[in-house]
């Protein structure tokens, strides 16, 4: 591993006063454990009945994990009383592919087929691109997702918002410079292999989610191969998940304002973090008519012609 951090680009961010250093490696950006994680993940072999939630950081991922885990779950486990999500915070009830090989924190409630990757799909294990197992990817209005970045990473580091520039965080992110991005490119990766086996994925927008969870809440069960029968929707089960797996219930659980989540050997992190406001347009507040402006552009050039909106 030494051997080849020493090849690979490297990026500090300034706006994060030089605590994170982030390191170019096939492609896309990452802290400097990722390549271990990715070539460590290539071991996993794919079983026949997998669904991986796929996504970029910051995009809905929590969410996403939480409605998926109910989904399968709904006959084990009653919503009201006794769900694992009650009491086990979103990330430990489904796995990230690429920390399989750490020790488990918690069991996973039911041994469900059911990943988690931030990974680009041009990572992913040679053995999932060769398999049939369903893919759902998560995406969101890229401004958004900006200052979700920003101050999930301002808050790692412990820094407050004036100690932490906002205009610098930004100009990293449009130049592609984040957590497994650049954003645009993780995005049109997974729509491209899409677009070769439309039967093996699902595309949902976070801001579609929150506008209408009753119609995509349905597909995304549909797609996993958990429809909801006509009787568990006259008897309410759909809306009872919805409304266990929303921001307001999950981020009012003890558990997920308290406490501490193992995101990997070294990354011990709060998990109220994943919790914040959960707002659509929360860009309004940070960005500048300029930044609007550069955003827009960058997004026009990046996604035309694909009929993904960022935006
Ligand atoms: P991760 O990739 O680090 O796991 P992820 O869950 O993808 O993060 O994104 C976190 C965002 O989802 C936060 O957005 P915000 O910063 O704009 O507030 C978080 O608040 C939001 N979020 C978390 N849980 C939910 C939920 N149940 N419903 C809607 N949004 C949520």
């Amino acid at each position: 591993m030494e051997e080849i951090y020493k090849t690979l680009p490297q990026h500090t961010y300034s706006w994060l006063q030089g605590r994170v250093t982030l390191y170019k490696y096939e492609g896309s950006w990452n802290a400097q454990n990722f390549p271990k994680k990715s070539i460590l993940a290539q071991s996993y072999e794919a079983q026949p009945g997998d669904i991986l939630l796929c996504s970029c950081p910051k995009t809905g991922t929590t969410w996403l994990k939480a409605l998926s885990f109910a989904i399968l779950t709904r006959q084990k486990f009653d919503h009201a009383s006794s769900s694992p999500l009650l009491t086990t915070f979103p990330h430990d009830c489904v796995r990230f592919l690429e920390n399989l090989h750490l020790p488990k924190i918690k069991e996973n409630p039911s041994d469900l087929p059911l990943l988690g990757t931030h990974l680009p799909y041009s990572s992913l294990p040679k053995s999932i691109i060769a398999s049939n197992c369903k893919i759902v990817y998560i995406y969101r209005n890229i401004k958004d997702v900006i200052v979700s970045y920003y101050h999930f990473f301002r808050q790692i580091v412990n820094l407050s918002e004036e100690n932490a520039p906002f205009e610098e965080a930004f100009d990293d992110f449009c130049r592609g410079i984040s957590i497994f991005g650049p954003y645009w490119d993780h995005i049109l990766e997974y729509w491209k292999a899409s677009q070769e086996r439309p039967d093996r994925f699902l595309f949902l927008k976070y801001e579609d989610l929150k506008n209408d969870a009753l119609s995509n809440v349905k597909r995304l069960a549909e797609f996993i191969r958990c429809p909801f029968s006509v009787e568990e929707e006259k008897a309410g089960v759909l809306e009872n998940i919805i409304k266990m797996c929303s921001f307001d219930s999950l981020s009012n659980l003890e558990l997920n304002k308290s406490g501490m989540y193992q995101a990997d050997e070294a990354f011990v992190l709060e998990r109220r973090l994943f919790f914040r406001k959960a707002k659509d347009g929360d860009w309004e507040n940070y960005f500048t008519d300029a930044m609007n402006e550069k955003i827009d552009k960058l997004i026009d050039e990046k996604m035309s012609g694909t009929g993904l909106l960022l935006k």
